[in-house]
Parts: C-alpha cells; sequence; structure tokens
C-alpha cells in the first residue's frame, strides 16, 4: 500500500510523465531501476585492465539508462586483483547493497572464490573477462561473455605455425594464478593436439621481476616459437627481458596479453606477439566504430578488448533485466540463460546451456608497436 502511494506522489511530482518505481525494481508502465554490481581491479598492478572495463560499463549504463526501458545503477567496488578484497566485495554487494546482479569479477582467480558464494545467494553474476576453464560451471548462477582460453589459444597456435610453421615451442607460465594456469593447460593439451615438440615447461609467479633463468633456459634449447601465460605486467617484463637476451621469436600470448599496457611497458620489444581476440578496434563495423569514437571522446583513449566486452555485457544485463520485466534476481538469472542472437560490438552473441561463450576469435600480431590483424 505504501508502494503503491509513493509511486503514486512520485508520479504527479513529474507532472504525469511517465515515472521508474522510486524503490528497485519497480515500474509503474517504466523503466525496469536495477542497482548492479561491478567487482574490478582498478588499482594494483593489473589496475589497466578494471580501468577498461569500467570506463565501457560507464559508456554503455550512459546509453541504456538513456533510452529509457531499463534504468541501471552501477555499484562499483574496486577487488585491486584479490580474492579476498573481491570476495569481501561481493559479500557487500549482495547483503548490503542488495543488488539484483554483479559484473565481475576482473581475474578468473577472484571468480573462483566469489562465483560460488553468488550462486549460493542466488545472485546473477557475469564475468566478462574471466577466461579459464570452468567458470560457468561453477553454477547455474554464473555466466561470462568473455571469449574463453579453450577458444582462443588454439586459434593463436594454428596461426602461428600456418606462418612460421613452427615445429619447437618452450612454454612459460604463472603457476599461482587460476587465469594463467588454465592457459597454461590449454597451451600444452593445443600443442600436443597439433604434434609441437613441447621442449620445456618454464614458470613464474605474480610480481616476479627477473626471468633470467628460465629464459636463458628457453634461448638454449632455440624454440620456434614460446607460448606465454601471464597477466601484463609479467607479460611485458618477460618479452622485454627476452629480447634483450637476443631471444627474437614471436610469442603466442593468452588473453592476458590483450592489452595495449603490454606495449606500453615493452615498447618494441612486444613486437612478434601473437593473441587471439573476441574483439577488434580497427574492424569495418559501424557499431565497432561509433563506439570506438564514443569511447575517444569520453576518456581520450582507444578501447581495449576488456572494455568492449564489458560494453557488451551491460547491454545484455540490460536485455535480461527488461525481459526480466523486474529486478529480481531469480527472474535475471532467468532471463539471462534465455539470451540468444544477441547483437553487440563483439557480433552476435549466445550463452550455450552452460552460460558459456559461442563465439569466433580474431588472431592479431603486434608490429611496429600496434595490434595488427595476422592474415
Ligand atoms: N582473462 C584473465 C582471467 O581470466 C583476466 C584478464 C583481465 C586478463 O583471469
Amino acid at each position: 500500500q505504501f508502494t503503491a502511494l509513493s509511486s503514486l506522489l512520485v508520479l504527479s511530482a513529474c507532472g504525469g510523465n511517465q515515472a521508474a518505481g522510486d524503490e528497485d525494481g519497480e515500474s509503474s508502465g517504466g523503466a525496469v531501476k536495477a542497482d548492479i554490481g561491478v567487482i574490478s581491479y582498478i588499482s594494483g598492478p593489473g589496475a589497466a585492465y578494471g580501468e577498461a572495463i569500467t570506463n565501457g560499463l560507464k559508456l554503455a549504463q550512459e546509453e541504456i539508462n538513456g533510452k529509457g526501458e531499463v534504468e541501471i545503477n552501477l555499484v562499483i567496488e574496486d577487488s585491486a586483483g584479490k580474492q579476498d578484497q573481491a570476495l569481501t566485495a561481493a559479500q557487500k554487494l549482495m547483503n548490503s547493497e542488495n543488488v539484483t546482479g554483479i559484473i565481475g569479477p576482473t581475474l578468473s582467480t577472484e571468480m573462483n572464490v566469489v562465483g560460488p558464494e553468488a550462486d549460493l545467494n542466488g545472485v546473477p553474476i557475469m564475468g566478462t573477462s574471466t577466461t579459464a576453464e570452468g567458470i560457468p560451471q561453477i553454477g547455474d548462477y554464473v555466466f561470462r561473455n568473455s571469449l574463453p582460453e579453450a577458444l582462443a589459444i588454439p586459434a593463436s597456435i594454428d596461426k602461428a605455425i600456418e606462418k612460421y610453421d613452427a615445429k619447437k615451442v618452450a612454454i612459460l607460465y604463472g603457476n599461482d594464478d587460476v587465469f594463467t594456469k588454465s592457459g597454461f593447460d590449454t597451451m600444452k593439451k593445443a600443442a600436443e593436439e597439433k604434434g609441437l615438440e613441447i621442449l620445456t615447461i618454464e614458470t613464474f609467479q605474480k610480481g616476479q621481476s627477473d626471468y633470467n633463468a628460465q629464459l636463458t633456459k628457453i634461448k638454449g634449447l632455440k624454440p620456434d616459437l614460446i607460448l606465454a601465460s601471464a597477466l601484463y605486467n609479467e607479460g611485458a617484463v618477460i618479452m622485454d627481458q627476452a629480447r634483450k637476451m637476443g631471444i627474437d621469436v614471436p610469442f603466442v600470448g593468452g588473453n592476458g596479453f590483450n592489452s595495449p599496457e603490454v606495449i606500453n611497458i615493452a615498447g618494441d620489444a612486444a613486437n612478434g606477439l601473437i593473441v587471439a581476440t573476441p574483439w577488434y578496434g580497427e574492424k569495418e563495423d559501424d557499431k565497432v566504430k561509433e563506439f570506438v569514437g564514443k569511447y575517444e571522446e569520453e576518456y581520450g583513449k582507444k578501447p581495449d578488448q576488456f572494455a568492449a566486452q564489458a560494453y557488451d555485457a551491460l547491454y545484455i544485463m540490460a536485455e535480461a533485466l527488461k525481459n526480466a520485466g523486474e529486478a529480481d534476481r531469480d527472474a535475471l538469472r532467468d532471463a539471462l540463460a534465455e539470451i540468444k542472437g544477441f547483437n553487440g560490438i563483439l557480433g552476435e552473441f549466445s550463452f550455450d546451456e552452460e552460460g558459456d561463450v559461442v563465439m569466433e576469435p580474431t588472431v592479431l600480431v603486434i608490429e611496429g608497436g600496434a595490434f595488427k590483424e595476422f592474415n
């Protein structure tokens, strides 16, 4: 009763214009209003990932709210790329902020602890950059719109074999992170399946600054290619040190290398890096061009694939909220699961039965200090 009355007051206060409900999820013939939590890696060594992601989300939010069918309030929390901080953020968003759904966290390592908690609480959660194996399989409430390593890495390796007639590879990966480990598993499997000889498997840890031992060993074995699974901070330093030691073979990198930070940190040493991406800013596509233009205008730099994936993710959330018709967690989950043939800047998007992604990657190479299509 009180709610109905306050909605009426809002209506009259707005002079009879279509008004959204004054509480979350109410619609008085107007927009579906919802608080969506965001857990992002905004501070610390991987902060450029979170910056791109939150920029992409905010741009989408502005556009979505401007259309009037759905009104999204983003409640953004920093996880600093840490599991415990991501979990605390998730608990705050679910319990105190009472959000209808969550976008993030940035790292698969974080999703591995946050996903089960959200699933247990019945809060739909969608990763926009979590690419490790097994993320959507955490539970019915866990989704992602990020191209998994399992689709990206084999595509990059195929291209490298075709281009360089590669036969022998060395693998280097971070063994203290869910995503870098999963990327390694995929690299090893793909290399074996494609008949490549694996000369050595070397490991490192987060925050490591000296890769001399691993790279000296790799250099002595003379691989045709180096497969590296790392986040940009470590990945860029690895490439820099490798080039300084005279290792000039191409690198095939996992999703962590898809940030312009690799070029900012490694400079020319990043040349010869091959990566697969779900999105490429130079694509001849009107939607992509419009997004790139708006993003540049707003943030003074070009968007990367993390910004693009986040942008599409909020549109997918908005579409699901609209279809759900209310800001209800279960209704949102069901509506997300139903998303098929969504047309965004990443192309046509659908979730499979497990909430995972069906998508074709594009393979890029860094040449002359820029990502280019690798044809
Ligand atoms: N794909 C990475 C992960 O799953 C994160 C990304 C920001 C590089 O952890």
